[in-house]
C-alpha cells in the first residue's frame, strides 16, 4: 500500500511541508487544473509541478484527474479529437513519472451533495445527501451547492438536454469506445487507468450513470480486459448505494488486480441518503476494517488515499479536503494496514 493524500496544486490552502509531515503519506495526488477539459497539458507544466512536489520529498505518481470531454461521454463526432489529446496526456503525464490516473465517466456532475456542511453533534460539518431535497430541485433552474461557479444557468440546461435520451446503454458503449482506444497507449507507457465510480451511485435528474455497481464493473472489464483498465475503489461513492457489497467488490477486483487506486472513507446512511463521517469503522456504517483486511488478503498494493474529510477543530476550507481530518483518517488507515499486514504474517 502507498499512502497518498490529494493535494489542490497552488491553489490549496494546505501545503506540501504539512503533507509531508503526516506519518507515510509518500506522495500526492493532484493534477494541472487550469486547463480546460479536453485540451493538451504543457509537458514543462507537468514537469514543474512534480519538481515541486520532488522537492517536498513527495512523489507525484497518482494524477486525480484527466477529466474527460463530455462529448466522448456523449459519443459526438468531435470525440475523435478529444481522445487523441486525452492519449497525448497519457504520454505527457507517463514522461513524468505518472503511474496511475484516476478519471470519471459520469455525465456533467462528477459528485452531488445537498449541503457541504451539515453539522454533527459534536460540532464538526461535514458533506451529506438527501435524495428528498434532489427532488425539490427545479431540473431547469438548478442552484446546486459547490456546482454554481461551474456552469452557467445556460450551459447547465443545455447539457441536461445533450443527455436527455441517452440510455445507461449508450453511455456505457461511449466508455467502453474510450477505452479501446486509450488503453494501447496505457499499456505503451505503463500507465494504469483507474475509474471513478459514480457518486452518488444512482440516476440523478435523469441523467445516466454507468460506474454504479458490481454489475458494471463487470461489463467495463470484460469489454476491456487489459489490467490497465482498472478501478478507483472508493468505499464512500459505491457504499452509498447499499446494493454494493463492499467486502465482495474488494474481494474480487482485487483478486483481478483491477484496484489501482483506493479511496478509503467511512458513511452514514440516513432515511432520505447520507453524511459522511471520520474515516473509522465505529464512526459510520461501512466496515473499514473488513474491506482493508480484503485488500490486504488479496496483496493489494495499490495507492491509497483517505477521502473527504469533516472539518474538525474550526478548521474552515474546501468541503471534504481539510487537512485534519484527512490527516487523522490517513493514520487510521495506517494502523489498519499495519495491524492486519503484520498479523496475517505466519
Ligand atoms: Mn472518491
Amino acid at each position: 500500500m502507498k499512502m497518498t493524500f490529494r493535494w489542490y496544486a497552488d491553489k490549496d490552502s494546505i501545503t506540501l511541508s504539512q503533507i509531508k509531515q503526516i506519518p507515510n503519506v509518500s506522495g500526492v495526488v493532484t493534477a494541472v487544473y487550469d486547463v480546460p477539459v479536453g485540451e493538451i497539458w504543457d509537458l514543462n507544466r507537468i514537469l514543474t509541478l512534480k519538481k515541486k512536489i520532488n522537492e517536498s520529498g513527495l512523489s507525484m505518481e497518482v494524477i486525480e484527474s484527466v477529466p474527460v470531454h463530455e462529448d466522448i461521454k456523449l459519443g459526438l463526432p468531435s470525440r475523435e479529437l478529444y481522445v487523441q489529446n486525452y492519449k497525448k496526456n497519457i504520454e505527457n503525464l507517463a514522461k513524468a513519472g505518472v503511474k496511475c490516473i484516476c478519471y470519471n465517466f459520469m455525465p456533467v456532475f462528477d459528485w452531488l451533495r445537498t449541503d457541504l456542511k451539515r453539522v454533527a453533534v459534536d460540532g464538526s460539518n461535514s458533506l451529506s445527501y438527501n435524495h428528498d431535497e434532489i427532488l425539490k430541485l427545479d431540473v431547469h433552474n438548478l442552484s446546486l451547492p459547490g456546482w454554481d461557479e461551474s456552469y452557467s444557468k445556460f450551459e447547465l440546461n443545455g447539457l441536461l438536454n445533450d443527455y436527455k435520451n441517452m440510455s445507461k446503454q449508450q453511455l456505457l458503449e461511449n466508455l467502453i469506445w474510450f477505452l479501446k482506444n486509450i488503453i494501447p497507449t496505457c499499456e505503451e507507457y505503463d500507465v494504469k487507468m483507474a475509474i471513478h465510480p459514480d457518486d452518488p451511485p444512482w440516476n440523478v435528474f435523469g441523467l445516466p450513470r454507468t460506474v454504479s455497481s458490481s454489475k458494471d464493473l463487470d461489463e467495463i472489464f470484460s469489454a476491456v480486459p487489459s489490467i490497465y483498465n482498472g478501478l478507483t475503489f472508493c468505499t464512500g461513492s459505491l457504499g452509498a448505494g447499499k446494493f454494493n457489497e463492499l467486502v465482495s467488490m474488494a474481494n474480487k477486483y482485487a483478486n483481478q488486480n483491477r484496484i489501482h487506486f483506493a479511496h478509503l472513507r467511512n458513511i452514514a446512511y440516513t432515511d432520505k441518503g447520507f453524511y459522511e463521517t471520520a474515516h473509522p469503522t465505529e464512526c459510520g456504517d461501512l466496515d473499514m476494517f473488513a474491506i482493508v483486511k480484503t485488500l490486504v488478503k488479496n496483496k493489494f498494493n495499490g495507492y491509497v488515499r483517505p477521502d473527504h474529510g469533516r472539518n474538525i477543530w474550526g478548521e474552515n476550507k474546501k468541503p471534504g479536503y481539510g487537512l485534519y481530518d484527512r490527516a487523522l483518517g490517513a493514520c487510521y488507515l495506517n494502523g489498519l494496514f499495519e495491524g492486519i499486514e503484520k498479523s496475517m504474517v505466519k
